[in-house]
């Protein structure tokens, strides 16, 4: 098979949720010399994108969402050290976490994945984070940044409920705030009080690493 056949099939076997193969393709497609990031964003995520258009449109369901989700996360397996691979030491501490009643984790653990290459020291909380859960990292890891990922709009209002407790345990101030996850905008981001807000996860990387620049300047030395 020659690339253009290879995503191609990894596309097909993503959306129809056959984990083996998808697997296997991943494999293939790594030692045929095609790179990680095509394997992500020419087959594994644009199949995704393609479920979620059918779940939108009644020809799926929630059990084809979930096994496509599972082969898609078993491909990332295989990718994470490949995608994470960096030489550059840690440049910042980023606590990382899906919002209380949201399971959605592979483009939390994408990002996480990218921060994790690009040099952070990622602790992730998991899924279904409850707002205090977040307050106890904070306090024990004292990171730098503090992420939250919400991917159903009745779960984006959890980041309010996350500021308010940061807020109210004194935290607000000593940790930088980034939102992110698909139904979540600028707009969003800039109404709930987060510092950063970012779309993907090279995106978020970008934002992670320029707010970090921006509040270390200020520290008087
Ligand atoms: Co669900 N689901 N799902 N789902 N699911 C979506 C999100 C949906 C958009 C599908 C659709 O209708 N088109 C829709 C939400 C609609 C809405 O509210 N706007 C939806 C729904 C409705 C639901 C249920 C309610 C269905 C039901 O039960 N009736 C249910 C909710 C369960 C719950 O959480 N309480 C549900 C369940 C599930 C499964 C469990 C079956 C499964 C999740 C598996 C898993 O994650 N382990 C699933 C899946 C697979 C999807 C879709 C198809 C794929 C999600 C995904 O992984 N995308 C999704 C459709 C879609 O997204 N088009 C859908 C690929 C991933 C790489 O992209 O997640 O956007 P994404 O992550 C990006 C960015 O968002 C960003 O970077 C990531 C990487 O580039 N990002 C950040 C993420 N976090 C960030 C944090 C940052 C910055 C950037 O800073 C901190």
């Amino acid at each position: 098979m020659n690339t253009e056949e290879v995503l191609g099939e990894l596309y097909n076997q993503t959306l129809v949720g056959n984990a083996p193969e998808v697997l296997k393709l991943t494999n293939s497609g790594l030692e045929a010399g095609i790179t990680p990031e095509q394997l992500l964003f020419e087959a594994l995520i644009p199949s995704l994108e393609e479920v979620g258009s059918r779940f939108e449109r009644g020809d799926f369901f929630v059990p084809e969402m979930l096994i496509a989700g599972k082969a898609m996360a078993g491909a990332l397996e295989v990718l994470r050290p490949l995608l994470a691979q960096s030489g550059t030491e840690t440049v910042g501490t980023f606590v990382m976490g899906t919002v209380k009643g949201d399971v959605h984790d592979i483009g939390k653990n994408l990002v996480n994945i990218m921060l994790e290459g690009a040099g952070f020291q990622v602790i992730d909380l998991g899924v279904q984070v409850a707002p205090e859960r977040f307050i106890e990292a904070i306090q024990e890891h004292q990171p730098d940044i503090v992420g939250f990922s919400a991917f159903l709009t009745t779960t984006m209002p959890m980041f309010k409920a996350n500021m308010n407790a940061l807020e109210k345990a004194g935290l607000r101030d000593q940790v930088i705030v980034m939102v992110g996850g698909a139904p979540v905008t600028q707009e969003y981001a800039d109404a709930v009080g987060a510092d950063g807000y970012a779309s993907d996860a090279s995106a978020a990387v970008k934002q992670a690493k320029e707010l970090l620049h921006r509040r270390r300047s200020l520290v008087p030395a």
